[in-house]
């Protein structure tokens, strides 16, 4: 309450001004006692009980609210108000009241006995009168600044919302050529499949895969001769080793003799002697070497059958045959004969009906009634890259699409850019500060750095992700958009991954004042952007008057 209100109080009120000591302008009017005769009494502000006027304010406490010491600090847990006339009235708890120190929230010094305290409040007031003048100044200015950013948000709408609109328009009409493609890669494909099956009647073809099957034949005959080689070898080696010679059985003693011949063993008898002649062994193994195979040019080995034959038969006959055209020339296709007319023609006609020739090709390859002069096959595949591209273009278009859905609806969110946008044109706005052997970056929304000056890695601080969480902070609230974080920035050694806090406030700029590292790795920026300049409110520019 303004000191000249206590004109108005009634004469017994201003007399008791003492009873009125630390009670807020609002409760004055219920500090007024009731008068019965020559007594005067009071009741506590919670009703519980009525004491008499002389006990309020008169160092002891009665009420249980403890409302009758509003001027003491008889009664715990209350609080004193100091009027403060000059400057702005305040509470302090009442405990700090008659403790002997000046408080600063008192600069009227009325918490204390007079004398003890100086009133301050002319000079206080009046600093603090200039200071909100500046504050408000630079709300003033910065707000026109802020009101750009305003202003930006909305075109972003449109723009977003009109290129969302035309996105989704590409994407029609790429989904229409997608399709029209992929039908088309079918219809090529299936002519390719028909093309391949007339391909495959030719007699080269025909007696390829005949000798295929001739020489697949023969390598299982060769394969079951090859065993029961192994197994009559297994039979006379048993013969050869365990006949009885004593018997003197002829037809056995051949058998043997012929099975060793053909084997290249030596007789059973000599085995073991072989160590006392060595020189016959010798002239077996040139004998052996002698007898080696001449191959005629191109005539494969025993290796070669062993280990080739299998890769040989595995052959792709079909790819081979698509080559094979490659190498002897298309076949004569529908249009073939317009290819060739050209050279028949006058030289001056040729251009006319070569644009004229080519729109008729491609009408009837449209039409599936004729294909390309080049082979189906390398259509195919011709068509099959195209609609791939086709593909690729439309996934682009769609994510291109999906960007910008995602970036519209951060637009207006409190927890992106602010019910009204105002963050929007800051978003990737990258700036410094340096700071010891850094530069300080920190490109909004997105992420922060840490740059070294005199080389070095440079380190990331983090990613935004989120506005001031702390407890109690309502979301959209000027406090809520007073810090940002940004997180799971470069891990520290030994330590959490970086990490960054803007504390930010109202300034004509965008710019880092600040940079402190509160903790190993966890960073403060001082930041102070146009984007914090709220319009001055009537109750902001009446704190400038008093
Ligand atoms: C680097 C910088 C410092 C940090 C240390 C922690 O030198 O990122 O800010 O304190 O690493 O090891």
């Amino acid at each position: 309450m303004h000191p000249w209100l206590l004109l108005l109080l009634p004469l017994h009120v201003l007399a008791s001004k003492d009873r009125l000591l630390g009670v807020s302008p609002d409760l004055v009017a219920r500090y007024v006692p009731t008068k019965k005769g020559s007594a005067e009494t009071w009741q506590c502000l919670d009703g519980s009980k009525t004491i008499d006027w002389s006990s309020v304010n008169d160092d002891y406490c009665d009420c249980t609210d403890g409302t009758d010491e509003p001027g003491t600090s008889a009664c715990p847990d209350s609080r004193f108000y100091c009027v403060n006339a000059g400057h702005i009235g305040s509470y302090i708890p009442s405990t700090r009241v008659r403790d002997g120190l000046c408080e600063p929230e008192c600069c009227d010094g009325s918490d204390e006995p007079e004398g003890v305290c100086p009133n301050v409040c002319k000079q206080v007031g009046e600093e603090y009168r200039e200071r909100v003048k500046a504050e408000n100044k630079l709300r003033k200015t910065g707000s026109k600044i802020r009101s750009t950013y305003l202003a930006f948000a909305q075109k972003e709408k449109k723009r977003l919302e009109e290129e969302i609109a035309s996105s989704a328009q590409e994407i029609s009409a790429r989904e229409k050529e997608v399709a029209r493609l992929r039908d088309l890669v079918e219809r090529t494909e299936s002519l390719s499949a028909a093309a391949l099956e007339e391909k495959k009647s030719s007699p080269l073809y025909q007696s390829l895969i005949t000798h295929h099957a001739a020489l697949k034949s023969l390598q299982r005959e060769h394969k079951k001769h090859l065993e029961r080689e192994t197994a009559l070898g297994e039979i006379l080696d048993q013969l050869r080793t365990g006949y009885n010679p004593n018997y003197q059985d002829m037809a056995v003693l051949e058998a043997v003799r012929g099975w060793e011949q053909l084997a290249g063993l030596p007789h059973i008898n000599d085995v073991g002697k072989e160590d006392e002649n060595p020189d016959e062994l010798g002239s077996d193994e040139s004998e052996a070497a002698s007898e080696e195979e001449q191959l005629e040019e191109g005539i494969w080995s025993t290796e070669q059958l062993e280990h080739q034959l299998d890769d040989l038969l595995a052959t792709d006959y079909e790819g081979l045959l698509i080559e094979h055209d490659k190498h002897v020339g298309a076949p004569a296709s529908p249009t073939s004969i317009l290819f060739n007319l050209s050279a028949y023609l006058p030289d001056a006609v040729v251009p006319q009906y070569e644009a004229l020739r080519d729109q008729l090709v491609s009408w009837l390859e449209l039409l599936g009634l004729a294909q390309s002069k080049t082979d189906t096959a390398a259509d195919t595949s011709k068509a099959q890259k195209t609609l791939g591209d086709a593909e690729h273009n439309l996934n682009l278009a769609r994510r291109e699409k999906e960007d910008k859905e995602r970036e519209l609806s951060r637009l207006f969110d409190p927890e992106w850019y602010g019910p009204d946008g105002e963050w929007k044109k800051l978003a990737g706005t990258c700036i410094e500060k340096e700071s010891g052997d850094y530069v300080y970056e920190v490109c909004l929304f997105d992420e922060a750095r840490q740059k070294p000056l005199k080389g070095g890695q440079t380190f990331s601080l983090g990613k935004f992700a989120e506005w001031n969480n702390a407890e109690g902070i309502e979301k959209g609230s000027p406090a809520y958009y007073s810090k940002q974080h940004y997180t799971r920035g470069a891990k520290c050694w030994n330590g959490p991954q970086r990490s960054v806090t803007l504390d930010m406030s109202c300034g004509l700029e965008n710019a880092v004042l600040s940079v402190a590292e509160l903790e190993k790795c966890e960073y403060e920026f001082k930041v102070t952007t146009p984007a914090l300049c709220l319009p001055l409110s009537a109750s902001d520019i009446k704190r400038e008057e008093l």
